[in-house]
């Protein structure tokens, strides 16, 4: 069966239909794919059939892979897989509940961001529980020439604590980053928009999850900008709105797009998923 690639949305995402991702995927078809990644920010696989061992492998393809912060969530026997889901098992949780559900890119609070995450989906609700995606070239595209140059000189701070203090502890909830991992998550700083490495296209890399501010300014002095920009990025004619179903893998490209995890299932409704991260290299400023 030969390889198709449609659109699922006009902004972002694309179907990718005659490949069995069990198996060792072919060259030119792992061209095709990584230029797709690229041009698309989102591939869909529907119905595929996956062991760990098997989404690892083609995971590895693209890159080496990162080992998750939170250790507690992931997989036994294969510290590649980072589990999110909500399920207890024997009042053990099998995984990170309600991970990302913010905007955000997957490790842009690190020194590498993460260049791409795919997510195996093994049980997931009837209804809800849908992952959002939206595309930052074109995010960057339609800002004004005297925004986009302004924003070309800026660099911002991205940190993990940052999701934490304002979309966790805000809300009442207990911070959920401990100790170790926050020690591990020093803030970092990245060029507000980044040239990518394989469409050469300018994305703007921010996000309002992990960015609490601009370099050399305060929280206070970027925020007017930072929540226009949160705004801009994140409305609707950007989005693609995925609705999971049973062994989809969705491979994401951190790079040129944002995500944000829909947290509308009840907690007895179960979610649960697997995801590789594969590892990203310092972001190429303009
Ligand atoms: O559960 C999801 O749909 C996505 C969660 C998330 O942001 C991630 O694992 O990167
Ligand atoms: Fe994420």
């Amino acid at each position: 069966m030969s390889i198709s690639i449609q659109k699922v949305s006009p902004a972002v995402g694309a179907m990718v239909k005659g490949v069995d991702l069990s198996v060792a995927v072919p060259p030119d078809t792992f061209e095709v794919l990584e230029g797709a990644l690229a041009e698309h920010g989102v591939l869909v696989f529907r119905d595929q059939h996956l062991t760990p061992a098997q989404h690892v492998a083609f995971s590895h393809l693209f890159g080496s892979l990162e080992t998750h912060v939170i250790s507690e969530a992931l997989l036994e026997g294969y510290p590649e897989i980072y589990v999110v889901s909500n399920v207890v098992e024997d009042g053990k949780p099998k995984g990170r509940p309600y991970a990302g559900t913010y905007w955000h890119s997957d490790l842009s609070y690190k020194a590498a961001p993460a260049m791409g995450s795919m997510m195996y989906a093994l049980e997931i609700p009837e209804i809800g529980g849908d992952t959002m995606f939206a595309n930052m070239y074109v995010a960057y595209d339609t800002l004004s020439p005297g925004l986009q140059r302004m924003l070309e000189h800026l660099w911002a701070v991205h940190d993990f604590g940052h999701a934490d203090r304002r979309y966790f502890s805000k809300r009442g909830a207990a911070a959920r980053l401990n100790e170790t991992a926050r020690k591990k998550t020093p803030p970092v700083e990245h060029p507000v928009v980044c040239t990518h490495p394989t469409t050469g296209r300018k994305a703007l890399f921010i996000n309002p999850g992990f960015t609490s501010r601009f370099v050399d300014m305060t929280e206070e002095e970027s925020e007017p900008l930072l929540e226009y920009l949160f705004e801009h990025i994140t409305q609707p004619a950007f989005i693609y709105r995925h609705r999971w179903e049973m062994n989809d893998l969705v491979f994401w490209d951190n790079r040129c797009t944002i995500h944000h995890a829909i947290r509308d299932y009840g907690e007895d409704t179960p979610r649960h998923m697997h995801r590789t991260t594969i590892c990203g290299e310092k972001p190429v400023p303009v």
